[in-house]
């Protein structure tokens, strides 16, 4: 996809292109009630400002899983070894960007999280999750990744406005 306007009515989502690849990772702690997810509110890059969870770009030939663990470590200091594929995504933003995002989920982690350059965390019980504070489409699947089920999203976006979603279940 080159850096161009690209038209919302009629994208071709079949042949999106995206120019960077990205993660999202969200790391649970707790059972029922006492469960929350850990969240962090984003210093600089994309979404600067926003609520998010940890990610980025994927680095050179990395693959997305070793890409949102060396992310997590870096923007939290939490480490984390495994985690399970949730869903991906698909942005497409009016100018011309593009960016896929595979998202992931762990149970598991080694150290507490802390505040870095990039971003600072909290703990967040799962009800109480600040959609308002966050992308405009994360309302619309993060509910299917709190219930396990897979999910592909596909999003057009003008700046910070969504324009079109489309939420498929895989
Ligand atoms: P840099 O190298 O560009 O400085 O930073 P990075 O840490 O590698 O990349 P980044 O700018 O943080 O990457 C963008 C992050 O934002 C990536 O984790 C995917 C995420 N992101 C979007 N759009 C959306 C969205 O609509 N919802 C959510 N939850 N995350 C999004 O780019």
């Amino acid at each position: 996809m080159s850096d161009r306007i690209v038209p919302l009515d009629g994208f071709d989502w079949e042949h999106f292109s995206p120019k960077d690849r990205a993660t999202l990772l969200f790391v649970f702690r707790g059972m029922g009630q006492e469960r929350e997810v850990l969240l962090i509110r984003k210093k600089r890059g994309l979404g600067a400002g926003k609520v998010n969870a940890p990610g980025g770009k994927l680095e050179g030939a990395e693959t997305p899983l070793a890409a949102a663990l060396r992310e997590c470590e870096e923007e939290v200091g939490l480490q984390v070894e495994k985690a399970k594929r949730a869903g991906e995504l698909s942005f497409q933003f009016e100018d011309g960007y593009s960016l896929h995002c595979t998202v992931f989920t762990a149970e598991e982690y080694e150290g507490k999280a802390v505040e870095t350059d990039e971003a600072i965390p909290f703990w967040v019980p799962i009800e109480d999750i600040p959609y308002d504070e966050m992308w405009a489409d994360d309302h619309l699947w993060i509910p299917r990744l709190l219930a396990g089920e897979a999910f592909q999203g596909f999003f057009f976006f003008r700046g910070d406005e969504l324009l079109s979603e489309d939420l498929r279940c895989c």
